[in-house]
């Protein structure tokens, strides 16, 4: 790291002296310590913030009981890695669970830490990691999660986004130049027409979009990855850069256009640009203005740009007047044809992506009798198992499993998502998940719907349940009832994914939580076609 970080960061906040006092990724070499020590016992600083270098989180609801995160690279997970996850989770009983989370990646809970050893030596031996998962880290890397599969992809996003995660983790060992950034940092990878990443709502985004003609510097021959297309043959196959997407309880924005087209070839360089112009000058007083979009405000796109080329040694080519996302959002839900002739697959829906250790074993299983062994996520907290044959799919369709994690789900379920919540999250103002599954059962038991309707749940305004993105998003917050303070939620609509993807805005405000089913019959009749039951 360079010295601007030390020498220019005067007045440093809480998070900033705690990094300079002692780098969160020197905690990797005292896990043996900690587990021999115990939690009551370790230093606070290391149990409540340095562990999150490893993806280990302190959770001061569970005490002792802690949370593991993940990294799982465009989704992509072997059914031998989720076994192993199970088998990890498989010890703690009923405090052992997972979620899959609204980054296409997945949370272990109950992790005791006298058991980090032997989880990482586990967790290795198979190809995983969850270094740099939490705190001023860059996050799990979304990816397309049909790449490789989906007959109109554009690209296949699977090999850039791991190559992105080894550059910035140094293949998962660590990697001591991205572990300082001013504050977390969001990255995706799009590779089909329909934005399944939500790339307006990432930091640093890649979408699809052909430059035309060929042979100019900095253009690429085109042909790395690329899916079968039907562009005309000068045109050469990249990504729109977009920046400084980010959600927070002070401020939401979609991400912005840097005027810039790469090369699949560039991706990885232009990561590491972009890291290194955020990390050496990145806003770091104050916590609330340390995501790059503040940066972005400071300097104006212009100048960002400009530090970005300075660092990558060379200029990008001006974005394409357009880009390839011309498709509403899918949500992978149901059986689907694959691009490989006689394959289909098939897209699980997961309630509110909880899973227990007997699911994760299931569902390895059902992957490696009917597909090839390869379990993918979403960042809808949904589960797609590929490659399944022609001849086998009719028998898959009659397994057990799927009667609890349905391919045909009612329309609230199938789209519903949900953040944590108070289950598990201090910051949480109220219980998301489980009341997220009553209230769209309660909701389907009175109506009839023709058409899924998004409806995401966030617990907080850190908003990692994306209300902005959904046709009706709830934000829990502090209400008002006869004088009384009762849980609520904050209301979002017009959300939109897919093409054109803009971020909804908040409609209605402060609705107690016991009296939110009526408020949310009557928006579903209003605005997306539901009718009542027996009307
Ligand atoms: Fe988040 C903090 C859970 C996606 C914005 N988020 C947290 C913490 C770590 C707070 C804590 O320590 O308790 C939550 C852990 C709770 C737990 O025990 O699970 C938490 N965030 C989640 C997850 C698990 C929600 C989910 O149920 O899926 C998601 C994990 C993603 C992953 O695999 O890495 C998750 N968080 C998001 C997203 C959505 C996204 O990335 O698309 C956002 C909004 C997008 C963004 O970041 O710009 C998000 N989380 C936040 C914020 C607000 C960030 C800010 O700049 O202020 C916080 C608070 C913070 O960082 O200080 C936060
Ligand atoms: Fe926790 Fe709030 Fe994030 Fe939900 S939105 S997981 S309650 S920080």
């Amino acid at each position: 790291m360079t010295d601007t970080v030390t020498t220019t960061k005067t007045n440093l906040n809480k998070f900033e002296k705690l990094k300079a006092e002692k780098d969160g990724l020197a905690v990797k070499e005292e896990i043996a310590k900690f587990a021999s020590l115990g939690w009551e016992a370790m230093d606070v600083n290391d149990r409540d913030h340095r562990l999150k270098w490893m993806g280990v989180f302190f959770r001061p609801v569970t005490p002792g009981k802690f949370m593991m995160r993940m990294r799982i690279p465009n989704g992509v997970l072997t059914s031998h890695q989720l076994r192993v996850l199970a088998s990890v989770l498989q010890r703690y009983g009923d405090d052992g669970s997972a979620d899959i989370t609204t980054r296409q990646n997945m949370q272990l809970r109950g992790i005791r830490l006298e058991d980090l050893p032997d989880i990482f030596e586990k967790l290795h031996s198979v190809g995983l990691t969850s270094i740099q998962s939490g705190m001023d880290n860059v996050r799990n890397i979304t990816g397309n999660p049909v790449a490789g599969l989906d007959a109109d992809e554009l690209f296949d996003t699977r090999e850039l986004v791991q190559q992105v995660q080894d550059m910035l983790t140094n293949k998962g060992e660590g990697n001591p130049e991205f572990s300082n950034l001013p504050r977390k940092f969001n990255i995706a990878i799009a590779g089909g027409r329909d934005n399944s990443v939500h790339a307006e709502i990432n930091d640093l985004a890649f979408v699809p979009a052909f430059q035309e003609g060929s042979g100019e510097w900095g253009v690429g021959s085109g042909e790395w990855g690329v899916g079968s297309g039907e562009k005309p043959e000068a045109s050469v196959f990249g990504f729109n850069i977009l920046v400084g997407g980010f959600f927070s309880a002070k401020r939401c924005e979609a991400a912005i256009p840097l005027n810039a087209w790469v090369s699949p070839e560039d991706v990885v360089a232009v990561c590491r640009a972009v890291l290194e112009v955020y990390r050496d000058n990145g806003l770091r007083a104050n916590r609330l203005k340390s995501r790059l979009m503040w940066l972005l405000d400071e300097w104006g796109v212009e100048k960002f740009r400009a530090e970005v080329e300075t660092r990558l040694g060379k200029a990008l080519l001006p974005a394409t007047p357009k880009d390839e996302i011309d498709w509403e959002k899918r949500d992978h839900i149901g059986v689907y044809k694959q691009k490989q002739a006689g394959l289909n697959y098939v897209g699980l829906n997961i309630p509110v992506g909880r899973l227990y250790a007997q699911d994760m074993f299931e569902i390895a299983s059902l992957a490696e009798v009917y597909g090839s062994g390869e379990v993918r996520l979403t960042v809808e907290q949904n589960i797609i198992i590929p490659n399944i044959p022609d001849s086998r799919l009719a028998t898959f369709l009659t397994e057990a499993l799927l009667e609890k994690f349905a391919i045909n789900p009612d329309m609230l379920t199938r789209s519903l998502v949900s953040c944590t919540g108070a289950q598990f999250c201090n910051f949480a103002l109220i219980e998301t998940k489980n009341q997220a599954l009553e209230m769209a059962q309660a909701l389907q038991a009175e109506l009839t719907l023709t058409r899924a309707v998004r409806i995401h749940w966030t617990g907080c305004p850190n908003s990692c349940g994306q209300p902005q993105v959904a046709d009706i998003g709830l934000m829990g917050t502090k209400a008002r009832k006869n004088g009384k303070p009762v849980e609520g939620v904050d209301i979002y609509m017009g959300g939109t994914v897919g093409k054109d993807a803009h971020l909804g805005n908040c409609v209605q405000k402060g609705i107690p939580c016991e009296d939110l089913q009526p408020v949310l019959r009557d928006l579903l009749i209003q605005h997306f076609g539901a009718e009542l039951n027996n009307s």
